[in-house]
């Protein structure tokens, strides 16, 4: 008899651009080490609702693990190697991280990506993450690898153009993104969580985005 083949391995990528790809699941294999990690991270540098540099609380909690962090107060957006709220070193990006995102990176074309960033972005439902563009990082030929852990979320995925519009990507449990390249200046932002609850994570949505900053 005729066997369908076997999906160990998830959906195939798929290119959302040039330099954009999606890799559906490829972190769900990761994800108990990676929550053990993650745990370790928040107790030392707890999720916080920074200040935009207007004043605004964002929705959207944040904290960050690697040699530098970003952070948002009245000054502006940058990088530090410290976090302000402890004044300590960020905690270091964990080694299963590390090795998921240079493995991701190198699938979509992005050998030798070693990131020294990155941000934990925690959601509840109901917040969203206007468009923006990443662009405090020092080298733009870098990609960014961004994990997407518990419930689902549409990404707006936009043009180098405010004003084009945005496609809505599916971004589940264990998606993993990586764009640079002609992508690493898009617009982007995520729409309001929808309500839900995630059976590993509860009420929350989670996104980590590995950088190379400095
Ligand atoms: C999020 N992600 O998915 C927010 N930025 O919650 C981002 O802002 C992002 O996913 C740069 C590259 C990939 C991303
Ligand atoms: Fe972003």
């Amino acid at each position: 008899m005729i066997q369908p083949p076997l999906d160990l391995f998830g959906p195939e990528p798929q290119q959302l651009a040039p330099h954009t790809t999606l890799l559906p699941g490829f972190a769900l294999a990761q994800v108990e080490p990676l929550l053990d990690a993650l745990r370790l991270v928040l107790k030392a540098a707890p999720l916080r609702h920074m200040r935009t540099p207007g004043g605004l609380p964002m929705a959207v909690a944040l904290s960050n693990c690697g040699a530098l962090g970003w952070v948002s107060d009245e000054h502006g957006y940058r990088y530090t190697p410290f976090d302000p709220q402890s004044n300590q070193p960020w905690p270091p990006l964990p080694l299963v991280l590390q090795a998921l995102a240079g493995r991701a990176a190198a699938l979509a074309g992005f050998e030798g990506f070693v990131p020294d960033a990155c941000l934990v972005n925690h959601y509840r439902p109901g917040d969203r993450l206007s468009l923006h563009q990443d662009r405090d990082e020092r080298d733009f030929s870098q990609p960014i690898v961004s994990v997407s852990l518990g419930l689902p979320a549409v990404f707006l995925f936009g043009g180098l153009q405010r004003s084009e519009p945005a496609r809505r990507i599916a971004l589940n449990h264990g998606d993993v993104l990586v764009w640079g390249g002609e992508d690493r200046l898009r617009f982007h932002g995520v729409q309001p969580v929808g309500p839900g609850v995630h059976s590993r994570l509860g009420e929350r949505r989670i996104n980590l985005t590995l950088r190379k900053a400095g």
